[in-house]
């Protein structure tokens, strides 16, 4: 019997020092929740004997040993903290992973900075990472990788345990070879080679996967065959894996009384409007100067909409250190500013801002309540958002989502725009707020039954099992 041991940068949760009591708050986020379910489930297949979970902790060492002793750490699976020196993890993180690679693999070359003495410390962190691995792997233990932060680790590790069996997925979109040569020459192949490492590598969509193909034959001369990669005398797997949501949760989540009473008084307070919504974090890669350029020109073109409608525009504070992220916040804001300025009467505002975190309940709540879902990233791997939008709609909503998401191919009956295009942007509002109730149930139905039959659950079932089954072939390769 094996262990799954799952690797991301963070712990699915980070402590609360307030009022010197130690309390344990769990992160928001794709993966965490994704993983989270999969932990907490009854019917998994791959029958593992234990489940560890190996992330960094956002605390000072002392913390942990703190919160450990007052029995503040949760114990429904193993976790094993990987700790990193104050400096060096700002350079990994901050520096590396999201000056460099997130606006390099999100189509921002303009904003990537290349500073040795950052690829440097993302090498050093993800060396820790690769030691902790080797300090508590077992032999037949399952090693799942995750996100561009660990890029490196594949490699790292398979050098250290060279019979491991080790899967990677990568959460953002892998640009294409135009893009990714950006790069200083060593830097990408170090990338690619470190990648190689899994047994198995996961994307969101077929172009990610096709993309990363086509750079490492370009990059390392490596040979591929359909999805198969031949490289340093190992076969390595590249797949499609769109990463999907606890649907029946989110179903379930709306006709909680907790979520009904919330969503009552939003529509009361909100009564004869209708209700725009969109959540994202604070990042460039979603468009939120584009979306609300956007919302300000229906108001410009459509005058009769207003005082009937309202857009709750939720933005939750990401990475906010960066000074490119600051920059964003204040012209955000500015824009809110200038278009509620311009467009409010004494009863009425046509944008209610919020930049904080909101509960699940709350969460679940907006997205019952809002009549439109207006997702519009310039970029974006997948966008669970979109997927959670839909699946918490029961009487009625429209989703507009960009193009340009890795949700765009499996959210086919969303009204999809070109997030650039204003006007694609305003003709899809006007279309969405006069769509008939049938045909919202229609195109809802659809996109319901896809998410329904491919849960959390099947995608984690789907990789782990694909990971086994790329493991026997290169076991097979190996004998012949
Ligand atoms: C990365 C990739 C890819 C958000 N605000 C709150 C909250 N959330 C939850 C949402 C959703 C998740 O966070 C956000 O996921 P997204 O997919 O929309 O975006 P990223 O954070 O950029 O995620 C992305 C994803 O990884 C998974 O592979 O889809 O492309 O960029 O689950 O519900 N949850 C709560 N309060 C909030 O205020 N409770």
């Amino acid at each position: 019997m094996s262990r799954l041991i799952i690797v991301s940068n963070r712990l699915p949760f980070s402590i609360d020092r307030s009022n010197d009591t130690l309390s344990v708050r769990q992160s928001s986020g794709g993966l965490v929740s994704a993983i989270k379910s999969y932990f907490e489930g009854e019917n998994q297949t791959a029958d593992f004997q234990g489940k560890i979970w190996i992330g960094t902790f956002d605390a000072p060492e002392e913390d942990w040993q703190a919160a450990l002793e007052a029995g503040a750490i949760p114990t429904d699976f193993g976790i094993e903290p990987v700790f990193a020196g104050r400096d060096i993890y700002e350079a990994f993180y901050n520096g590396f992973s999201n000056s460099t690679l997130w606006p390099l693999f999100h189509y921002f070359p303009s904003l990537v900075e290349y500073e040795q003495e950052n690829f440097d410390a993302y090498l050093a962190v993800n060396r820790l990472f690769a030691e902790k691995i080797q300090a508590i792997y077992q032999p037949g233990d399952v090693v799942w990788v995750h996100d561009y932060q660990l890029l490196l680790l594949p490699a790292l590790v398979r050098q250290l345990i060279p019979d491991i069996t080790l899967g990677f997925f990568l959460h953002i979109p892998f640009p294409s070879y135009e893009i990714f040569r950006m790069m200083p020459t060593d830097w990408k192949r170090q990338i690619l080679h470190g990648m190689l490492g899994a047994d198995l590598i996961g994307f969101h969509t077929h172009d990610y996967v096709q993309h990363f193909i086509q750079s490492v034959k370009m990059a390392l001369k490596g040979d591929s065959q359909f999805n198969t990669i031949y490289y340093e005398s190992r076969i390595v797997r590249a797949e499609l894996f769109p990463i999907a949501i606890d649907f029946k949760k989110f179903q379930q989540a709306v006709t909680t009384p907790q979520v009904q009473g919330i969503r009552e008084s939003l529509e009361e307070r909100f009564r004869d409007k209708k209700i725009i919504f969109s959540v994202d974090r604070l990042d460039y890669t979603k468009g939120l100067n584009y979306r609300l350029n956007a919302f300000e020109r229906f108001l410009e073109t459509y005058p009769e909409w207003k005082e009937k409608l309202v857009f709750i525009f939720n933005v939750i504070p990401s990475r906010d250190v960066i000074p490119t992220y600051i920059d964003r916040k204040r012209s955000i804001e500015e824009k809110v500013s200038t278009i509620n300025g311009r467009f409010s009467t004494l009863d009425w505002q046509p944008l209610l801002y919020r930049y904080n975190h909101m509960s699940f309940e709350e969460l679940c709540a907006l997205y019952s309540a809002a009549d439109v879902a207006l997702i519009t990233p310039l970029r974006d791997g997948m966008n669970l958002v979109a997927k959670e939008y839909v699946a918490a709609c029961s009487d009625k909503g429209v989703l507009i989502l960009s193009e340009l998401t890795g949700a765009a191919s499996e959210l086919s009956e969303a009204l999809q725009v070109n997030p650039t295009d204003i006007m694609d942007v305003v003709q899809a509002l006007e279309q969405a707020l006069l769509m008939p109730a049938n045909e919202q149930g229609r195109r809802l139905a659809g996109m319901q039954q896809r998410l329904s039959r491919y849960d959390v659950n099947h995608w984690i079932e789907d990789f782990l099992q694909q990971l086994q089954e790329a493991k026997q072939e290169q076991q097979r390769n190996e004998i012949n």
